[in-house]
Parts: C-alpha cells; sequence; structure tokens
C-alpha cells in the first residue's frame, strides 16, 4: 500500500493499514526503549488514525497554525500511539521514533509540547487534558477562530474530579466546539475497581463503570455519541458529526468502546500489558501477525 500523502483522504481500506502499522510501531518501540505502555495505545490507534488522517484541520509542516484543530491526549501515558501516527502523518520522521522515552529524546513518555512541535499541551498527570481543552474551546470563540478541540480520555482517567469539574461547567460556556472521546476499554492499570470497592487484578473489562458514563455526561447538559472505537464507519461518523454541530453551544463526548491492547491477539484484552515491553520473539510475532494477508483478502502492513 502507499503511503497516503498529507492532505489526501485515505479511504477506510488504507485508514485500517495505517492502524495496524501504527500498532506495529507501537509494539515495536516499546520493545526497543524497554519501557512504556501498550494497551492503550493499542486500544486508542484506530481513534487516532482517524482523528490525523481524516478528521482534524492541521498543517504537519506548519504544526502552530494558528487555525489548526487543537488535539490533546489526556491519557498521557499512550504518548506512543499518538508519535506513531504524527510519524506516519508526516509531523517527523518514522526513524525518530527508536529514540522514545530516552532522556535527550523530543518523544518522552508523556507528551512534553516544549520539546515536540505539533504537541498543543504537555499531559501524564490523569485528569487535566479536558479543563485545558475547554479553555482553548473558549479561546477559539472569543478571537472568532473556527478550530475545533478534541481531547482524549481513558475511561479509567475519568475517574478523577478534576474531569467532572470540567464536564459541569462546559455546557455553561457554551462550549459546541469541544469534543471530548473517552477510550472505553473496560481496563485500567490493574484490571478495574469493582463496584464493591474491590480491586479486581485481571482481565475482566467492567461495563459497570461504563454504563455510568453515558448517564453522567448527559446530566450535565452533553451530547453523547456511543460508537465502536474499532469501526473506521462510526468513527468517521461522530467526527463528522462534532464538526457539523461545532458552531453550537452545546459539547460533545463520543464513547468509543474498545479493546485494550486490540490487535494483536496475546495482548487484546490483557491488563498485564498495560505498561511492559514486548521480548525480541513477542516483537515479531506481532509483527508476522500485523503484516500477514487477511483470510478476506486484504493485505497486512507493507514495509
Ligand atoms: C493522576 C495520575 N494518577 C495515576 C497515574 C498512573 N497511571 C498511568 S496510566 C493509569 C491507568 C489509566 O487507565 P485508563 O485511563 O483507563 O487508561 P487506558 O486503559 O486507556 O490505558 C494510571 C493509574 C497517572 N498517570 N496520573
Amino acid at each position: 500500500m502507499a503511503e497516503p500523502q498529507p492532505g489526501s483522504q485515505p479511504d477506510i481500506d488504507e485508514l485500517e493499514a495505517l492502524a495496524k502499522r501504527g500498532r506495529l510501531h507501537v509494539i515495536e518501540t516499546v520493545a526497543h526503549s524497554g519501557a512504556g505502555h501498550v494497551g492503550g495505545p493499542l486500544s486508542a490507534m484506530d481513534l487516532l488514525v482517524a482523528l490525523y488522517f481524516r478528521a482534524m484541520r492541521i498543517r504537519p509542516d506548519q504544526p502552530d497554525w494558528p487555525e489548526r484543530d487543537r488535539f490533546i491526549l489526556s491519557k498521557g501515558h499512550s504518548s506512543v500511539g499518538l508519535y506513531a501516527v504524527m510519524a506516519m502523518r508526516g509531523y517527523f520522521g518514522v526513524e525518530e521514533l527508536s529514540t522514545f522515552d530516552a532522556g535527550d529524546s523530543r518523544l518522552q513518555g508523556h507528551p512534553d509540547m516544549l520539546r515536540l512541535p505539533g504537541l498543543d499541551t504537555s499531559t501524564g498527570s490523569l485528569g487535566q487534558g479536558l479543563a485545558i481543552g475547554l479553555g482553548m474551546a473558549i479561546g477559539a470563540r472569543r478571537r472568532k477562530l473556527d478550530f475545533h478541540t478534541f481531547v482524549m480520555l481513558g475511561d479509567g482517567e475519568a475517574q478523577e474530579g478534576q474531569v467532572w469539574e470540567t464536564v459541569h461547567v462546559a455546557p455553561r460556556y457554551g462550549a459546541g466546539n469541544l469534543t471530548a472521546i473517552v477510550d472505553r476499554n473496560g481496563m485500567q492499570q490493574y484490571g478495574w475497581l469493582l463496584p464493591d470497592g474491590e480491586e479486581h487484578r485481571g482481565n475482566r473489562g467492567d461495563p459497570w463503570a461504563g454504563a455510568n458514563l453515558r448517564g453522567a455526561f448527559e446530566a450535565f447538559g452533553w451530547r453523547v455519541l456511543e460508537i465502536d472505537g474499532h469501526d473506521f464507519g462510526q468513527i468517521l461518523a461522530a467526527l463528522d458529526d462534532v464538526r457539523a454541530t461545532s458552531g453550537g453551544d452545546t459539547p460533545t463526548v463520543i464513547l468509543a468502546r474498545t479493546v485494550k491492547g486490540r490487535g494483536i491477539s496475546f495482548t487484546e484484552g490483557r491488563s498485564e500489558w498495560h505498561a511492559r515491553p514486548a521480548t525480541a520473539a513477542e516483537a515479531e510475532a506481532a509483527r508476522l501477525e500485523l503484516t500477514a494477508p487477511e483470510v478476506n483478502g486484504s493485505n497486512g502492513v507493507e514495509l
């Protein structure tokens, strides 16, 4: 498959191939650095590819373009997924991924906007990104700019209080130009905290926590879209929808059902892959899976 050129509109087959390539970058980059997160970047990959290759108005060669859409990876521990997509989109060369997490690298374990052009915010301490995004959305209105601000959160992150302070006030500011995207993979660092308070260290995603998110956002006056976060048709439709309503007064949350570790058989739904590097043998197994021609005839990633 030819690499889509910046500014082109890759179709769904091309987006799927890009997501596979992005997943391969994630597993290989973290294996190479010896540290980093895997499960969250893999669950977010399809959403990131759709944002950077189809939905967002951006100019990778002009990262400070004032009218660019803003993106905040509030679940900053998934940085390697964002870097993989930014590299494929042309912000920097894919070879720079091999510097990930080194002390002098622009690609820190958590995103550092003072080092890497193209990042709109530094993140890592969970819970803060949505408040910053609301500030950007209000700023856009005051400066009469029509850019849209997208903030990606984890569902574990959604337990943070600052998220709900922002959810509370955003409709009051008429922030229709703000979209929260929750990567709802039903797992956090070790599994999930169960309703009875017992921490479940294992591989059970929890529908309880996810189910409450719709009601909570709606109670504060947000528009809620629920989608399959691995279905590009649904992702693109939701992102078109928020663009169409960007001039309105109601912020939107996209609750994207995802699978932690998505795309590699032995990482899917496994909480131990939250943050651990693959061994050389595991990285090779992942490469074989992601590059294998599929049964339905479409191709795996061309390297
Ligand atoms: C304020 C804060 N507390 C704790 C952490 C450590 N931490 C990093 S990732 C993570 C789990 C996050 O779970 P979730 O938001 O569901 O992310 P995902 O499953 O998408 O990786 C935690 C607790 C942190 N980065 N910031």
